[in-house]
């Protein structure tokens, strides 16, 4: 069995406690490596490590942060399928998702920022009275950056590549759940020649590293991605010590279906933005709103192509839906179909676990489910489940859409389905959502600003947003003399 080790200060290093955690594979229910549960000692060595490295960090040119960065793209494009081999075996997700996805975003996050910090600009002000101001921006010093399991290492270079483009430290923290393809970028930024300690990887609970991670008093940040409660937990450890705050939390997102859409391209997009990645992505459209004219032929359209999805071993190349992060993640999600049946749902589609063969048959598998029948405001409706699950609910003007769609405590992403862009416009102007989707779903240009309003977060990340965020402006107010 592997034993994974801490990245600090350039090296692989084990926890000081000796402590370890089981890692688990979702698609088979087997234990396959251990990976260190590290304390506040580990966290203290690892901001050490990272206080070093600041001032050469800091102060070496953009262009040879943008290089170094560009390398470590290159590295795990290089390694691509070894990289999408392990992210699968961590979350249960389709090898082929993997692939397409989780990784070539991680090589295009750390490119994108590697480019965009070149780019990113600063004012100056000329006030017409002869004084010029002019506003610099230093980067912080030493940042963390937290990450879930969903979508590992997209999400963790999602934080780590504009905190390291704009001149910051990292001590950075993966899920316990999904830590290898983090474990594995230590090597990559060894071979990319990313100087000792500007990145530090430290592994293990949110309990013990993460709260260590945001409450030490030379971290000067937090980014954060997860669940709102941890989000809550977190503001309270950190807001008081004056951190700045980055917070990406759950979502219960409306996908609002109007009669007059284009009906096949909206279905085939549902599907996706309803099970990909078995539901488990805060941007997927939980809370399917259909106008009445369009319900019943709505429905059953999507119910056929729903049963027609293969949920099977991530290996298998015709595997739509993979297995859930956990065991306990599951029971959360059958418990919510329980709860939908007592709230007065029907479902409609799948509901239960459900058994893979041979090497899968423990693994956390679940068919996808689709309920209708429920009110818009029961728990089901209102409470995020972040699996494969979706409801139908109808509606019957713009005006009710709207009510609907904004009556959750969260507020992320919606996707709005109408031939009219007078109307789509109309409707994703009155919706309380950081990201609106027109006629298509997890459109993304990495410049734009990504992040909820309500209970789904604060602040945003994505392009400048980003870069402000890892850095610190100071107006320097000069008078001509
Ligand atoms: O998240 P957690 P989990 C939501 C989704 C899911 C729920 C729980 O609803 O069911 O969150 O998922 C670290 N101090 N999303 O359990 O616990 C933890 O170790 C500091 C939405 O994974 O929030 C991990 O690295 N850190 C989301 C990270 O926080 C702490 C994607 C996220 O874990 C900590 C994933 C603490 N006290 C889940 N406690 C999205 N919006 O994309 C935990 N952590």
């Amino acid at each position: 069995m592997e034993t994974l080790a801490n990245y600090i200060n350039g090296e692989f290093i084990p926890p000081k406690s000796g402590n370890y955690m089981d890692v688990y594979e979702p698609a088979t229910g087997q234990v396959y490596a251990k990976t260190p549960d590290s304390n506040s000692a580990d966290i203290d060595d690892a901001v050490q490590s990272a206080t070093a490295a600041f001032e050469t960090w800091s102060n070496i040119s953009r262009n040879e942060r943008s290089k170094i960065l560009h390398e470590i793209a290159n590295g795990i494009e290089s390694r691509m399928d070894e990289f999408a081999e392990y992210e699968s075996r961590d979350t249960g997700k389709p090898l082929e998702l993997a692939k397409s996805v989780d990784i070539p975003r991680a090589v295009t996050n750390f490119r994108f920022f590697a480019d965009h910090a070149l780019e990113f600009e600063t004012e100056s002000i000329l006030d017409g009275n002869g004084s010029i101001n002019k506003v610099v921006r230093k980067p912080l010093g030493v940042v963390g950056c937290i990450s879930p399991w969903n979508l590992p290492l997209y999400l963790f270079s999602w934080k780590i590549a504009p905190a390291l483009a704009s001149g910051n430290c990292v001590v950075g923290k993966p899920s316990e759940l999904t830590p290898y393809t983090a474990f594995k970028l230590g090597e990559i930024c060894q071979e990319a020649g990313l100087p000792k300690g500007v990145l530090n990887i430290v592994h293990g609970s949110g309990q013990n590293t993460g709260s260590a991670i945001t409450s030490h008093p030379e971290i000067k940040a937090i980014s954060f991605t997860g669940g709102t409660k941890t989000g809550e937990t977190i503001s309270r450890t950190a807001a008081p010590q004056f951190k700045k705050l980055s917070l990406e939390l759950g979502g219960k997102n409306p996908n609002i279906i109007f009669a007059d859409c284009d009906f096949d391209t909206m279905l085939t997009s549902t599907i996706k933005s309803s099970f990909s990645n078995q539901g488990e992505i805060c941007l997927c459209g939980s809370r399917i709103l259909v106008e009445d004219a369009i319900y019943e032929k709505f429905r059953d359209a999507f119910v056929e192509k729903t049963n027609a999805l293969i949920v099977g071993d991530p290996n298998d190349d015709t595997s739509k839906l993979g297995a859930l992060i956990s065991k306990e993640h599951l029971e959360k999600v059958l418990t919510y179909v329980a709860l939908a049946k007592e709230e007065g749902g029907t479902v409609l589609a799948g509901g239960k676990k459900t058994s893979i063969n041979d090497r899968c048959e423990n693994g956390y598998f679940m068919e996808p489910t689709i309920i209708d029948g429920l009110s818009a405001d029961c728990r089901t409706n209102q409470e995020e489940i972040f699996g494969p699950v979706v409801t139908l609910i109808p509606f019957s003007t713009e005006a009710e859409a709207v009510a609907i769609a904004n009556s959750t405590d969260y507020g992320l992403a919606a996707t709005i389905w109408s031939g009219n862009p007078d109307k789509a416009n109309r409707v994703a102007d009155q919706i309380d959502a950081g990201i609106v989707w027109i006629n298509c779903w997890m459109v993304r240009d990495l410049r734009t600003p990504f992040g909820g309003m309500k209970s789904s977060g604060v602040g945003r990340e994505g392009g400048d947003e980003a870069l402000r965020f890892f850095t610190e402006p100071k107006n320097i107010c000069m008078r001509e003399v």
